[in-house]
């Protein structure tokens, strides 16, 4: 697509895969590789790369290839926090949905992060989806159908999925015929097998569970975006090993959780901080069962790394 009629050279394109100093595009229906303007190299940012998968961006053919001349704005992003540098990563951007993949086996169940990833989706403009994977491999679902329900009545769609016997898995490609959608969670929990399972022939590189640790092993090492022959975009992401929300503030973090609001007005403190003030509306709530004390033991972890983080 011509972007305006002054420059006929500037055209419109997806950024597929990050190259160094550049990226592979998309741009008027093929892939091209594309180097970064040295503009756009220069100088500190906050971000660990200027440009991510996803990003919608001015490409230009000039006589040495593809060149990246600008960024066009994000209306999402998936993004957390690096520890080490505290730069912001984009792990995809202009998403319009994530799938958050827990495998209920191997690796073992470890809902520890479902919480910061939900309120990723809340600030980072898309929705937030849970598919519990390796549904094949659980006789007795209890125990997950209850964490299931607890996520559906905050509005959350959770399914349980199989890419053995193929459960789930046609629901999941109507979800996905519009936009761009990502698949994330730890290592090993099956987002490649999925993707490989949703579009054959796309050939993702898939490992074994390590028979040492019980873990996944990174295999996929980059995020990368992929057409659907079906219509929309589909991102894989490599696993994700912790989770830290960029720009977070500790006070912020009980208005992400939809549930304590209707409590919270009732504590006595306007500034409650729901953890050891007296006459703790929401502490009452979770003692007598109306808020669920897996999401109270959520908010305090996610608290407690914030803290943690910034002293
Ligand atoms: N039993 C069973 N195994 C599965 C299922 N989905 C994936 N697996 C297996 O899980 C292992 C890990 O799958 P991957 O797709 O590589 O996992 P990943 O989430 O992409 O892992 P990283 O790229 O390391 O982040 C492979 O051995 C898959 O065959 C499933 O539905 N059931
Ligand atoms: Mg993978
Ligand atoms: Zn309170």
């Amino acid at each position: 697509m011509t972007l305006n009629s002054t420059d006929a050279a500037a055209h419109e394109a997806l950024v597929l895969r990050l190259r160094h100093r550049g990226a592979v595009v998309s741009v008027n229906g093929q892939e091209q590789e594309a180097v970064l303007r040295g503009r756009l190299l220069q100088g500190e940012h906050e971000f660990t790369s200027r440009i991510a998968v996803g990003d919608r961006v001015r490409a230009a053919l000039k006589p040495e290839g593809w060149v990246i001349e600008g960024v066009l704005p994000r209306r999402s992003a998936l993004s957390r926090k690096r520890q080490l540098t505290q730069q912001e990563q984009v792990l995809v951007a202009n998403l319009d949905r994530a799938f958050f993949l827990l495998s209920l086996a191997e690796p073992g169940f470890r809902p520890r992060l479902v919480d910061r990833l939900l309120i990723a989706a809340d600030r980072g403009g898309f929705e937030g989806i849970l598919l519990f994977t390796k549904a094949d491999l659980i006789d007795d679902r209890s125990e997950f159908e209850d964490w299931a329900e607890l996520y559906r009545k905050l509005g959350i769609t959770v399914s349980f999925i199989s890419t053995r016997t193929g459960e789930g898995i046609e629901a999941m490609r109507t979800q996905m015929q519009q936009g761009i959608s990502v698949v994330a969670g730890q290592s090993g929990v099956g987002k490649s097998t999925l993707l490989n399972a949703l579009q054959p022939g796309l050939g993702l590189v898939t490992a074994e569970i390590s028979r040492k640790w019980g873990k996944g092993q990174h295999t996929t090492t980059a995020s990368s975006l992929h057409a659907l022959v079906g219509g929309g975009w589909m991102a894989d992401t490599p696993g994700i090993r912790s989770f830290a929300l960029p720009r977070l503030e500790a006070a912020e973090v009980a208005a992400y959780f939809s549930e304590f609001r209707l409590f919270a007005d009732e504590c006595r403190f306007s500034a409650c901080t729901h953890r050891h003030e007296p006459e703790c509306a929401v502490i009452v709530a979770v003692e007598q069962g109306g808020i669920d004390a897996r999401r109270y033991e959520g908010y305090l972890r996610i608290v407690e790394g914030v803290e943690e983080e910034q002293s």
